[in-house]
């Protein structure tokens, strides 16, 4: 597959997928979801891949949706973009391997939004964030109003949403949007040791969890866990749970095999 918009490298078991349109500062326009989409499809099918770390290149991770394509739209043309987009988000929010974003300059708008749909998110300290929409007579329509709140809070979301202040990585981490902070050129290093500690655990035990995370997330408690009962009970018919508790009773190294 040849893609114009992404740059995919690939480090033993990391994917680490670049956002490659620097002169519009990673704007996303159609074609770039559409690339989205199928580098998720690749990934998903790729049994060397275990972990996908997403960035920007230049010193944007993504500055929003390319408000040049929105510009024209009309009321069912923008809903058809936003409908793609939220699409294209929860396809990555529901890749089985896990997703890092490191947030390596400005997530303004469907950046944020993006990097909210990954599993997690780490970021340089140069990096801005924020939901500037309501500044250009739309609201965030990539599921931003629905995965803000989730993560910082109902009254914290709707103060970045209504004001659509810009924050910077501190500010981001002190109310739960990122985890980790450092500097610009120890990014990329903490990204890839993160993935590489996620990928030498059981694949299946951790793409198990992520599925009970997301599938739980929202239902309650008694649903919830009887979702990760299943999950749980078909851990138990893989080689990595008898060789992972067979080399723990032994005190031994464990070797995980299932992709
Ligand atoms: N769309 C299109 N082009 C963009 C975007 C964007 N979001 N952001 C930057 N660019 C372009 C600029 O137009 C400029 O192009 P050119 O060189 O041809 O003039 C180039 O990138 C460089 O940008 P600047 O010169 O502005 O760079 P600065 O360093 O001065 O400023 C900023 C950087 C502060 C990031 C500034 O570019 C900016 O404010 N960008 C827009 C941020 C924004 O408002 N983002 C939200 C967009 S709306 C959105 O994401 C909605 C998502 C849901 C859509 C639902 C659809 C219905």
């Amino acid at each position: 597959m040849n893609f114009k918009f992404l740059e995919l490298k690939k480090e033993e078991s990391i994917a680490i997928v670049s956002f490659n349109r620097e002169k519009a500062l990673n704007a996303l326009n159609s074609a770039m979801l559409d690339e989205i989409s199928d580098m998720t499809k690749l990934l998903k099918n790729d049994e060397e891949v275990n972990v996908v770390i997403f960035t920007g290149k230049g010193k944007a991770f993504i500055a929003g949706a390319d408000i040049s394509e929105m510009e024209k739209l009309n009321s069912f043309e923008g809903m058809a973009f936003g409908k793609k987009g939220s699409e294209v988000f929860t396809m990555i929010e529901n890749l089985e391997k896990p997703t890092i974003a490191a947030i390596n300059g400005y997530a303004l708008g469907g950046g944020c939004e993006f990097a909210m749909a990954c599993d997690i998110r780490l970021a340089s300290s140069k990096a801005k964030f924020g939901q500037p929409e309501v500044g250009l007579g739309i609201i965030p329509g990539f599921s931003g109003t629905q995965r803000l709140p989730k993560l910082v809070g109902l009254a914290k979301a709707k103060e970045l949403i209504f004001t659509g202040d810009i924050i910077s990585s501190e500010e981001a981490k002190s109310i739960g949007l990122i985890t980790y902070i450092y500097e610009a050129d120890e990014l990329m290093e903490n990204a890839k040791t993160l993935a590489k500690k996620i990928s030498k655990n059981a694949q299946l035990a951790v793409r198990n969890a992520k599925r009970s995370i997301n599938e739980g997330f929202n239902k309650d408690m008694v649903s919830a866990s009887s979702i990760e009962a299943t999950y749980f009970g078909m851990c138990f018919s893989s080689e990595d749970q008898k060789n992972g508790m067979k080399a723990f009773l032994n005190k031994e190294k464990v070797k995980f095999i299932t992709k």
